[in-house]
């Protein structure tokens, strides 16, 4: 996600970093070289021109030219304004309290991800406490009713759906909009999101079809699905729904696959309408808040510490993390414990997501073939592991050692590597856990302090 952007931009600030002092000249160039990468970013004109201007007044600044650390301080300006583009603070959704009813109404062109968003979007409410229903109101693409209703059965979310094929049925969106309403009601689910058709801008009957949905519901969210990977096509459909329906915000699909970030660094500046969430993968989970400083920090090259730590926490059992943080204090940490870390670390997903979180990684891990095989053999290793020797490594001789390069299909160096590596990550953890300010240093030296 964003690798190209992220590539030019972290030249860019590698430049900066280093410079004791900054000239005006430095920064008309600087500023050129980021205005060539907005542009190749497929970022709206109007938007670079007006970035490129108040980048460079507020540059030329007393700030920035008298500041004991220049370079650093016009790369603060340069984050901000890329913030500001972004959206400068994550918007959350408008939904009333438990008692009141919200609507939610997805809408966008087809193929655009409106139903595979709504089915994240259910999932994350769900997770929140909250009891959505979804509405299948795609009357229009075959098969559409049941793909919805295969997604929402996953994560065990009702879907309110009329059979449009029964003799005197009319195929009306707007009806079982309606109705899908009033179920919800009776049946007490706090929250309903209507899936809807994909639709064309110019196609005037289902432009009037879903704004007499919107006019009937009283939606709290008008949320339309767009495409990042289509950039300014994006934008432009993102204006027109706007202007057609009113908008409350976007959510920007097919992240994962967007090298370039065009669409989520024009949307705010050129519609007004934040973006809420990005989805970031097929899969259900792979659905993110849009938080913009965050995501200004990758684009940086910067990383993303924040969301790094808020996954693990997602992923980790707090009370397992716990419990190890006591064992590697104490030094009890066993291979079993690391077999525990080993399963946890698979939990978090690909490893090459999560290093281009990493500051200072970002674009650089890229081309390097990231070896995860290692994982999975040191974990066949340690289950070829007694519950004995895995508690206490230290009685693992050599014939053990054998037997187990047998069981695990590896060979005695690789046993013998395991275990190294075990020793050393535990003399390692108790240096760490000894040196309690460590923690705090490490996060502020990324500058979250
Ligand atoms: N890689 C990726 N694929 C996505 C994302 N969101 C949706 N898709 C895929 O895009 C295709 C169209 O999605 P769908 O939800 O059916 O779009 P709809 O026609 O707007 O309802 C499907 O193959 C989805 O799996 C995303 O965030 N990332
Ligand atoms: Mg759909």
């Amino acid at each position: 996600m964003l690798e190209k952007i992220t590539d030019t931009f972290s030249g860019i600030i590698r430049n900066l970093s280093g410079k004791s002092v900054i000239t005006e000249k430095n920064i008309e160039e600087t500023v050129d070289s980021i205005k060539m990468a907005l542009l190749e970013a497929d970022v709206n004109l109007r938007v670079v021109r007006r970035f490129v201007n108040s980048t460079i007044e507020e540059a030329k600044g007393e700030k920035v030219l008298r500041a004991v650390d220049p370079g650093q301080q016009f790369i603060k300006i340069v984050h901000d304004k890329i913030t500001a583009l972004l959206g400068d603070s994550k918007t959350d959704l408008h939904l009333k309290g438990p008692d009141t009813q919200s609507v939610i109404l997805f809408l966008g062109l087809q193929g655009s991800g409106k139903t595979t968003s709504a089915v994240k979007l259910a999932a994350r409410l769900k997770k929140d406490g909250r009891k959505p229903v979804l509405a299948a109101c795609d009357l229009v693409r075959p098969a559409a009713i049941q793909q919805l209703c295969i997604m929402a059965d996953k994560i065990e979310v009702p879907v309110y759906k009329e059979d449009i094929n029964l003799p005197g049925t009319p195929k009306d969106s707007i009806r079982i909009a309606k109705n899908a309403k009033i179920f919800a009601q009776k049946n007490g689910f706090d929250t309903l999101i209507i899936d809807t058709a994909g639709r064309m801008q110019i196609d005037d009957s289902m432009m009037n079809e879903i704004a007499d949905i919107k006019q009937s519901l009283v939606p709290s969210e008008v949320i339309l699905v767009a495409d990042s990977m289509t950039g300014q096509n994006a934008v432009d459909i993102a204006k027109t729904f706007d202007e057609r329906l009113g908008l409350t915000g976007i959510i920007l699909t097919k992240f994962d696959s967007d090298a370039r970030g065009g669409a989520a660094l024009s949307l705010k500046s050129v519609t007004g309408k934040p973006i809420l969430f990005i989805g970031t993968g097929e899969k259900i989970e792979d659905f993110e808040v849009f938080h913009p400083e965050r995501i200004a920090g990758r684009i940086l090259g910067m990383g993303d510490v924040v969301s790094l730590v808020e996954k693990a926490q997602e992923t980790m059992d707090l009370k397992e993390a716990e419990k190890l943080q006591k064992k590697m204090a104490s030094n009890e940490f066993t291979l079993e414990d690391m077999l525990d870390q080993l399963q946890q670390v698979k939990k978090m997903g690909p490893i090459e997501s999560l290093l281009e979180m990493m500051p200072g990684l970002a674009g650089q891990m890229r081309d390097q073939n990231i070896d995860t095989s290692g994982l999975k053999t040191q974990e066949a290793i340690i289950r070829s592991m007694t519950k004995k020797e895995r508690a206490n490594h230290l009685i693992i001789g050599p014939s053990r050692r054998k037997r187990i390069a047998r069981g695990s299909g590896t060979s005695v160096a690789e046993v013998n590597r395991l275990i190294k590596q075990f020793e050393k990550t535990r003399l390692m953890m108790k240096k760490m856990t000894k040196n309690k300010g460590m923690q705090a240093k490490i996060m502020q030296q990324f500058g979250y302090s």
